[in-house]
């Protein structure tokens, strides 16, 4: 059995749900530093994470996946790098309605694209319901654009299902990334 550590980061924009879906999967209590919001200025909403959310999932193959979620804020972008050391992917959450939902799913993989590599990331667009606007076709014509190929779905973080979907995929990006770089695969 594969006894590595996986070490994930979910970010994306304040009330995308990064909290959420960490709560929804973690296997142990998940440890979140949401503390009252006093910056409605970025998110109207009650509490915000101001440190960070950590989680635990163990897939079927035994391998223990730690989730850490990035504070959202932009005045806390500091400790991006920090949590990005030693990560293995990303899973970047967009929220469809927010003004320009796109750009912020391009900014959010260039702020780690150390960790991405190109490929090392899933991208779940969320209240695609209400708000089917953009399309997941413009998500991949933007990220293409900047030298990223990697998935993007629909999720919405408040289903396990679909985070773990989400971890899934990224899981599988990461694998394929390794197969090809340790030339596995000519
Ligand atoms: N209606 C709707 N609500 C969502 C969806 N995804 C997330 N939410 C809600 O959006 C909020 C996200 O908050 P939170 O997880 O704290 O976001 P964070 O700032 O990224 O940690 C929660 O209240 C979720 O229930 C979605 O697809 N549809
Ligand atoms: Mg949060």
């Amino acid at each position: 059995m594969d006894q590595r550590e996986y070490k994930l980061i979910f970010t994306g924009s304040m009330g995308a749900g990064k909290t959420t879906a960490i709560a929804a999967v973690s296997e142990v209590a998940p440890l979140c530093t949401d503390v009252q919001n006093t910056d409605h200025s970025e998110f109207a909403k009650a509490t915000t994470t101001t440190g960070l959310d950590y989680g635990e999932v163990t897939l079927p193959g035994g391998q223990v996946l730690r989730l850490f979620g990035t504070p959202g804020q932009t005045r806390f972008r500091f400790m991006w790098d920090i949590l990005g050391k030693g990560a293995l992917g990303v899973v970047v959450l967009v929220d469809n309605s927010r003004p320009d939902p796109v750009r912020d799913a391009c900014d959010y993989v260039q702020a780690f694209s150390n960790v991405i590599a190109g490929t090392r990331a899933v991208i779940g667009v969320g209240r695609c319901d209400a708000y089917p606007t953009p399309t997941l076709e413009e998500y991949d014509d933007a990220l293409k654009a900047i030298g990223v190929n990697v998935p993007v779905i629909s999720a919405d973080v408040r289903q396990r299902e679909h985070v773990l979907t989400l971890v899934d995929i990224l899981f599988y990006q990461i694998e394929a990334a390794e197969t090809v770089s340790s030339g596995a695969v000519a």
